[in-house]
Parts: structure tokens; sequence; C-alpha cells
């Protein structure tokens, strides 16, 4: 009896739980982003080989982030985590000019896939604090209208 009122309860009051899957290419930073997301810090970080999981917790919802390896050898893995997926984070390394292609093609591949079609959709432009460089993706602002993601740059 109490058990099925504190289930009554979470529903209406307690916390949700969400699945984010962090993808993007190698070196784009999805594990320095899960790190400090998960415990405020920038730490030093090697290529993933497989992936990275840290639970995170933003007011009543606890989502449990997977961040997965993004080296070419790896990529053709990245469907096996898109089931059950509520949301995509696609990291990309806004100097990385030559891959911005694959980038694209990668991220289009991913959002073409039955299981993505309802997940929520965070596209990261990282590494800004080097846009002092010569060239770096521009940060674009989506809209959504019907349901329809539209893209202001
Ligand atoms: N300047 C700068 N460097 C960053 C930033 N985020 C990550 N890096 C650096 O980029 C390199 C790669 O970062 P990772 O987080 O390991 O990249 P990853 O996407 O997890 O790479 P894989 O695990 O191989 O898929 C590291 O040297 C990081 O320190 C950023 O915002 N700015
Ligand atoms: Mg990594």
């Amino acid at each position: 009896m109490g058990q099925a009122f504190r289930k009554l309860f979470d529903a209406f009051f307690g916390n949700k739980e969400m699945r984010v899957v962090m993808l993007g290419l190698d070196a784009a930073g999805k594990t320095t982003i899960l790190y400090k997301l998960h415990i405020g810090e920038v730490l030093s970080t090697v290529p993933t080989i497989g992936f990275n999981v840290e639970k995170v917790q933003y007011k009543n919802v606890v989502f449990t982030v997977w961040d997965v390896g993004g080296q070419e050898k790896l990529r053709p893995l990245w469907r096996h985590y898109f089931n059950n997926t509520d949301a995509l984070i696609y990291v990309v390394d806004s100097l990385d000019r030559d891959r911005i292609g694959r980038a694209r093609a990668e991220f289009q591949a991913i959002i073409n896939d039955p299981f993505m079609l309802n997940s929520v959709l965070l596209v990261f432009a990282n590494k800004q604090d080097m846009v002092c460089l010569s060239w770096f993706l521009l940060v674009s602002r989506a809209l959504v209208q019907d349901g329809v993601v539209c893209v202001e740059y």
C-alpha cells in the first residue's frame, strides 16, 4: 500500500529520469563536457574507447548522460545507444574546419534513425573559447515551429 502511494506520488512530484546520449567526432570535447557537468571541473581526458556514463541532477530531473567514443572505428556502434534515448547532445568542435562535413554527415545519419525521431536535440558548438582563431563554426539559433526545427544564422 505504502509502495503504491510512493509510486503515485513520484509520478506526480518525484524525480524524473531522462536518458541523454552525447555523440560527436573524436576530440570534439564530449568527455570534457560530461565531467564538467558531473563534478563541475575540467579534467584532462584520454580518447574514449567505449563509453562513460554519469548521472547529473538538475532540479527534479536526473539525467543519465552517456558519452560515447567518437573515433571513426567506434561510430558504427553509436546506433546501439539510440533506443529509449530522450535527448541527444551532438558536440561539434567549432575549430575543426576540415571535418565539419564529416560531423554533419554523422549528425544527419543519427537524426534520420527511426529510434531518434522523438528525441530532443541539442547541437553544442564546443571550443568557443578559441574563436579568435581564423575559422570557427557559427553559433546558430534553432526555433521550433509546428514541430519543425528551423535554424537561423
Ligand atoms: N580549448 C578547448 N579545448 C577543449 C574544450 N573541450 C575539450 N577540449 C580539449 O579537446 C580535447 C579532446 O577532448 P575530449 O573531451 O577527450 O574529446 P571527446 O569528444 O571525448 O573525444 P573521444 O573520446 O575520442 O570521442 C582535449 O584535449 C580537451 O582538453 C573546450 O571547450 N575548449
Ligand atoms: Mg571521450
